[in-house]
C-alpha cells in the first residue's frame, strides 16, 4: 500500500501526541521512547506487520515484541489505531487499576500484546524463542510451504542490548540461523542516568555481526530508509537481522528531545503544549486522532484482511483429515490422564534416581506428544533431558532436542518465547541450583501463565562431592515464593511420572519438577499408586496405632522418613508419613481433604527436608520438629553429608523421640 509522506508524518505525529497524553494523564510512564520510535512504529504497522486485529491468535501472524516494555504507550497506541479491541478510553486509562493498558505490556491481558515485557532484555530472547518455534512448526507442517510463513519483529533499546540475556539469545539466534527474526534497535544513546557513554561503548554492530547476524544502520526518523531496511531484513533468510535505527529520544519536544529527562516521567503540561505546537498540532487538544489517521489504518486493515482470508482458504484446503488431527494435537489442550497408559511404570523396591525416571517419562512423552520440545543448558547427560532418535536444534539445524549451550537465562527466556508462540510445550533443564541464573524468565512465565516446564535435577545436598556451590538449599523456598509457579518434588520414580502428567494437565502456568541425582527406592503404595501426587500431599503410610506425630517430607527425604516411621511404630510411636510433593497442588484441594491429611487433632508435626525450613511453618506450625538444613551444604560424598546433616533414619528417630519426650 502506498502511503504519502505527509500521511506517514501525520501518523508519526499522532503516535507522539498519544504517548505524551497517555503519560501526562497517568502522571507516570515513559514518553521519550515512543516519541523517538514514532516513525519506526508507523512503518512497522503500516508497511510490515502481517496480522489481523479481529483474530489476534491467527497462527500465521507476524509477531511483534516490544522488548523495551517501558515504551508501552507506543504499543497500546498502535493496537488502538490498528483496530484491536482497545479503545481510546483504554488509552486514557493508561496505568490505572484494572485497566487494559498497564504500565508494562502484559500477555493475556491486552489483545494484541504478544509478550509480557518490562524487565529489559527478555523480549529479545522471547523473540528468538518465537522464531525458533516458527521454524519448528514449519518443519512439522510444511517444509518451505506457505502454511506457516511469517516474521518475528522486536523493538529493543540500549537497555535491552546491555542486558546479558539478549546477548546470550542473540548468540543462539545467529548460531541457529534464524533468518525470520528482525530486531530493530532503537539506538538513541540515552538511558535513565544519561548518555550511554556512561556505561556502554562497545560496537554493537560488530558484536551482532560476530554472532552471525545481518546488520544494517538507518536513520530511525526516515520512513523510507526504515521500510527499505525491513525489506532487506526479510530478504535475508539465513541470518537474523539487526536494524540499528539512530533516533532522538522524545523527538519533537523542544525541551526534552535527546535528554534523559524524557525517561520515566511526564513531560509536564507546558512542555506537552510546546511540543504539540512544534509538531503542528492543537496545543490544547488531548488524545486527538485525525480522521485521516484512522482512514489510513483502515486501508491497511483491508489489505491485511484479504491476505488473512486467502490464508484461511488455503489452510482449510490443505489442512484436513490426518493433517488437521495433527495440527489440533499441537494446539488443543493435553488430556494428561489418557497418556498415563503410555508412560513407564517403575517396579516397587527398585532403586531409581528420579532424574533417570524423568528421562524415561520424557522419552515416552516425546512419542506421544509431537509438540514437546526442549533441552538443557549443556547438562543433558546429567539432567536426562535429551531424547534419542529425534532431530536437534543446533548450527543451522532445527529439531525437538534443543542445545542451549551454557546460557540458563536465555534458555528460560527462549522457552518463554516458544510458549508465547503457541502450539508447543517447551521444557528446559539444568541443575536446581542454577535456577538462580534463570529466575527472571521463570517469574515472567508465572506472571504470563505460560505452560513452561522446568526440569531441575540435583535437587539437594545429596549432589555430594560437587559441594555447596552445586547444592541447592534455599531454592525450594525461592521457587515456592513465586506466585503461579507449581513446584513438584516427587518422592520416587512413580511420583515422577505423575509429576509430568500434572505439569501437562491442569490450569495454565509453569511447573518446576525437582529431581534427584541419587538413586532412591520406588516406594510401596496402595491401590491408587502415586496418583496422590495430584493432590499435592497424601498419606503415604499410616501406623497401625494411634497417631502421635505426622512426618512431612518430599523428594528423597520421603523414603528416609518412611523407614524411620516404620521403626518408630515397632517402638510404640505412631508416626504418619505424608508425601508432600507440591504445596501449590495441595492448596487447591478442598479443606476436608487437607484436614484428612493433616488433621488438626494431631498437632505434633515434623518436617524432614534437605533444605531451609522456611515456609513449612504453614503446615507444621512454629513449634514443630524441623529436621532441615539451615546452612550451605559441603563437599563430601552424599552419604557422609547425610550423616553429618542428620538425614538418616536413626537421627530422625532420635529427634522424634526427643521431640515427643519418649
Ligand atoms: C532488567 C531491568 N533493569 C532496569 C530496568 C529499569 N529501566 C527501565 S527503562 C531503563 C532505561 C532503558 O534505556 P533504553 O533501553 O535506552 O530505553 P530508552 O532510553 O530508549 O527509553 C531502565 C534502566 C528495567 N526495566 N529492567
Amino acid at each position: 500500500m502506498k502511503i504519502a509522506k505527509e500521511d506517514m508524518k501525520l501518523v508519526a505525529t499522532t503516535i507522539r501526541t498519544l504517548a505524551m497524553d497517555g503519560v501526562q494523564k497517568a502522571k507516570s510512564g515513559h514518553p521519550g521512547m515512543p516519541m523517538g520510535c514514532a516513525e519506526i512504529a508507523a512503518v512497522l504497522w503500516l508497511k510490515a506487520l502481517k496480522h489481523n486485529p479481529s483474530d489476534p491468535a491467527w497462527a500465521n501472524r507476524d509477531r511483534f515484541v516490544l522488548s523495551a516494555g517501558h515504551g508501552s504507550m507506543l504499543l497500546y497506541s498502535m493496537l488502538h489505531l490498528c483496530g484491536y479491541d482497545l479503545s481510546m478510553d483504554d488509552l486514557k486509562n493508561f496505568r490505572q487499576w484494572e485497566s487494559r493498558t498497564p504500565g508494562h505490556p502484559e500477555f493475556g491481558h491486552t489483545p494484541g500484546v504478544e509478550t509480557t515485557t518490562g524487565p529489559l532484555g527478555q523480549g529479545v530472547a522471547n523473540a528468538v524463542g518465537m522464531t525458533l518455534a516458527q521454524e519448528l512448526l514449519r518443519a512439522e507442517f510444511d517444509a518451505g510451504g506457505p502454511l506457516i510463513d511469517h516474521f518475528i519483529y522486536a523493538l529493543a533499546g540500549d537497555g535491552d542490548l546491555m542486558e546479558g540475556v539478549s546477548y546470550e539469545a542473540a548468540s543462539l539466534a545467529g548460531h541457529w540461523g534464524l533468518g525470520r527474526l528482525i530486531v530493530v534497535y532503537d539506538s538513541n544513546e540515552i538511558t535513565i542516568e544519561g548518555s550511554t557513554d556512561l556505561a556502554f561503548s562497545e560496537d554493537a554492530a560488530a558484536r551482532f555481526a560476530a554472532c552471525g547476524w545481518h546488520v544494517q544502520r538507518v536513520d530511525g526518523h526516515d520512513c523510507d530508509a526504515i521500510e527499505a531496511a525491513l525489506a532487506a531484513a526479510r530478504d535475508e533468510k539465513a541470518r537474523p537481522s539487526l536494524v540499528i535505527a539512530k533516533t532522538r529520544i522524545a523527538k519533537g519536544s523542544p525541551g526534552r528531545e535527546g535528554s534523559e529527562e524524557s525517561h520515566g516521567a511526564p513531560l509536564g503540561d507546558d512542555e506537552v503544549k510546546k511540543t504539540k505546537a512544534n509538531l503542528g498540532c492543537d496545543p490544547d487538544g488531548t488524545f486527538c486522532v485525525n480522521e485521516r489517521v484512522y482512514e489510513i489504518f483502515a486501508m491497511r486493515r483491508k489489505e491485511l484482511e484479504s491476505e488473512y482470508d486467502a490464508w484461511r482458504t488455503m489452510f482449510d484446503k490443505k489442512v484436513k483429515g490426518e493433517l488437521k488431527k495433527r495440527w489440533d494435537r499441537f494446539f488443543d489442550a493435553v488430556d494428561a490422564d489418557s497418556l498415563r497408559g503410555a508412560l513407564p511404570v517403575f517396579e516397587t523396591g527398585k532403586s531409581v534416581a528420579t532424574r533417570s525416571a524423568g528421562g524415561k517419562v520424557l522419552e515416552a512423552l516425546f512419542r506421544e506428544l509431537p509438540n514437546i520440545v526442549g533441552g538443557s543448558a549443556d547438562l543433558a547427560p546429567s539432567n536426562k533431558s535429551f531424547v534419542k532418535g529425534y532431530n536437534e536444534t543446533g548450527r543451522g539445524a532445527i529439531g525437538r532436542n534443543i542445545h542451549f549451550g551454557i546460557r540458563e537465562h536465555a534458555m528460560g527466556a527462549i522457552q518463554n518465547g516458544i510458549a508465547y508462540y503457541g502450539g508447543f510445550i517447551p521444557y528446559s533443564a539444568t541443575f536446581f541450583v542454577f535456577m538462580d541464573y534463570m529466575r527472571p524468565p521463570v517469574r515472567l512465565a508465572a506472571l504470563s501463565r505460560l505452560r513452561s516446564i522446568y526440569v531441575f535435577t540435583h535437587d539437594s545436598f545429596f549432589v555430594g562431592e560437587d559441594g555447596p556451590t552445586h547444592q541447592p538449599v534455599e531454592h525450594l523456598a525461592v521457587a515456592r515464593a513465586i506466585p503461579g509457579l507449581t513446584v513438584i518434588r516427587p518422592a520416587d520414580a512413580e511420583e515422577t511420572r505423575e509429576a509430568w502428567l500434572a505439569a501437562l494437565s491442569g490450569e495454565a502456568g509453569p511447573t518446576a519438577i525437582l529431581l534427584t541425582r541419587q538413586d532412591i527406592p520406588v516406594l510401596e503404595r496402595g491401590a491408587d499408586g502415586a496418583r496422590g501426587l495430584h493432590r499435592g500431599a497424601y498419606v503415604l503410610w499410616d501406623p497401625k496405632r494411634a497417631l502421635d506425630i505426622i512426618l512431612l517430607a518430599s523428594g528423597s527425604e520421603v523414603h528416609i522418613a518412611l523407614e524411620a516411621a516404620k521403626e518408630l511404630e515397632a517402638s510404640g510411636i505412631g508416626a504418619r508419613v505424608v508425601s508432600f510433593p507440591s504445596w501449590e497442588l495441595f492448596e487447591k484441594q478442598p479443606g476436608s481433604y487437607r484436614e484428612s491429611v493433616l488433621p488438626a487433632s494431631v498437632g505434633r508435626r515434623a518436617v524432614i527436608k534437605a533444605g531451609l525450613s522456611m515456609g513449612w511453618e504453614r503446615y507444621a506450625g512454629a513449634g514443630a520438629l524441623y529436621v532441615t538444613l539451615e546452612r550451605f551444604g559441603a563437599s563430601a560424598p552424599a552419604q557422609v553429608l547425610a550423616g553429618r546433616f542428620g538425614f538418616t533414619k536413626d537421627n530422625i528417630m532420635a529427634r522424634v523421640r526427643s521431640y515427643l519426650g519418649r
